[in-house]
């Protein structure tokens, strides 16, 4: 544990909850306190007592293109120079509407917010007011913000009514909040037939990054898009993760699947706090002030977050995502090679320029799959790469992220410490 960031830590648990503004941040997961940041350039970060690490993590997504890009940074900086909030309508909120528009194929019209968190929680509300109804069906293990209907924790059996996730959460407000394990198209087709005229919408991640990496199986998506078709409930794609890391037009783009609404979050801010929802414009027509479902944010299009996003997004539709996956791919076969030549049960899924590693006997297909890991086994992997310089998620249940700033030697180096880890 590096001495500035103890000191930090102490102070910061003085006067913040658990020290840190989100709890996952407090490496609680890995048995481990917290490295405080001093600055990140392309795909290196550098804590508090100057320490190097190659980040695999990415701030949980965002930074797709590397910390302190250039022309990202730039932007920003001009953007400041203008004034940092204005209230009221400004170019850069159309081209970045614009930019998202044109990158996923399902939408036509978007609505920024400051957060993740917000983008679901307003599809959720505008699913229910387009369509009068009162349900949603999540999926255990995808997390979609922190939104009161989907901090909900599984009942009994499947698909069943949900209880509280989290103190605070009233049983009413889950008591519309449906749960069906991940990849399990029965169990979603069973809560169909016993609430399908309730059921206002299903969310999912299309590809889960909450629970590790979890893949959507064949046929998955296809079979909610059918469900939810048929029986009029809305498909509400969370692209926070997969929006343009997946592919640049997203998990939709990628597998083909046209959902009702989608949210966005992470990269489309470049590193500021941005979020999105959108879809058909016969949807978001619903959205106040066009519509009647109420949605609103202060710093909504942020002159400052939409130049870093338009920044991010400009630059990214020129990258090679097809090379960068292929990196991606290859690191993460030999991190399962070097670590199953040590004994241990592994795999290592990856998609895209993302990657995890369970430490199972058997491949994850579901949260009950990763919560079955040896999660000691990932906790004395997560230090030991930590004390040589590598910063991973803290947490088995999160998925490691590669960005375009990534370089050979990065990966030699991650893979050189994944060789010498004693288990
Ligand atoms: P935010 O409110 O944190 O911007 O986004 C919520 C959210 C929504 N949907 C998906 C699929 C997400 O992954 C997230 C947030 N992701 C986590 C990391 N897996 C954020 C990290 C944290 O909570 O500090």
């Amino acid at each position: 544990m590096s001495d500035r960031s103890s000191e930090l830590f102490a102070r910061a648990c003085a006067c913040i909850p658990g020290g840190v503004n989100s709890p996952v941040r407090a490496c609680h997961n890995v048995d481990s306190e917290p490295l405080f940041i001093r600055e990140a350039h392309g795909s290196h970060i550098v804590d508090a007592d100057g320490r190097d690490y190659v980040d695999f993590v990415l701030s949980w997504g965002p930074m797709l293109l590397g910390h302190d890009e250039p022309t990202v940074t730039r932007a920003i900086r001009e953007a400041a120079a203008r004034g940092t909030s204005y209230g009221a309508p400004c170019a850069a909120e159309v081209e970045l509407a614009e930019a998202v528009i044109d990158a996923m194929p399902s939408l036509e019209s978007t609505r920024m917010v400051n957060s993740g968190t917000e983008a679901t929680m307003s599809a959720l509300r505008l699913a229910r007011g387009i369509t009068k109804r009162n349900k949603v069906l999540k999926f255990i293990g995808c997390y979609h913000g922190h939104a009161d209907p989907f901090l909900a924790a599984a009942g009994s059996g499947v698909a069943t009514f949900s209880i509280p996730g989290t103190p605070g959460v009233p049983e009413a407000v889950v008591r519309d909040t449906l749960l069906a394990p991940y990849n399990d198209l029965e169990a979603v087709k069973a809560a169909f037939e016993a609430h399908g005229d309730d059921i206002a919408a299903v969310i999912v991640e299309p590809v889960a990054a909450n629970m590790g990496l979890v893949l959507p199986k064949e046929g998955f998506l296809e079979g909610l898009r059918d469900c939810t078709r048929n029986h009029g409930a809305l498909l509400i794609f969370d692209e926070v993760i997969t929006g343009f890391r997946a592919a640049f037009g997203g998990a939709q783009a990628r597998f083909g699947i046209d959902p009702d609404l989608t949210t966005f979050g992470k990269v489309i801010g470049g590193g500021l706090p941005v979020g999105a929802f959108g879809g058909k414009t016969t949807y978001m027509d619903h959205v106040a002030p066009k519509g009647e479902v109420y949605q609103a944010g202060t710093l909504s299009g942020n002159p400052l977050a939409m130049a870093a996003g338009l920044a991010t997004l400009r630059l990214l539709k020129m990258k090679d995502y097809d090379a960068l996956e292929a990196k991606t791919r290859a690191f993460a076969t030999q991190m399962r090679d070097i670590l199953a030549s040590q004994g241990v049960p592994v795999h290592v899924p990856t998609i895209a320029s993302m990657f995890c590693i369970f430490f199972s006997e058997n491949p994850v297909m579901n949260f009950a799959d990763a919560q079955a890991c040896d999660h000691d086994l990932f906790t004395s992997f997560y230090k030991q790469m930590r004390e040589q310089g590598i910063f991973m998620a803290p947490s088995g249940f999160e998925t490691g992220m590669v960005s375009f700033a990534h370089c050979d030697n990065d990966f030699e180096k991650a893979l050189d410490a994944a060789r010498k880890v004693r288990f």
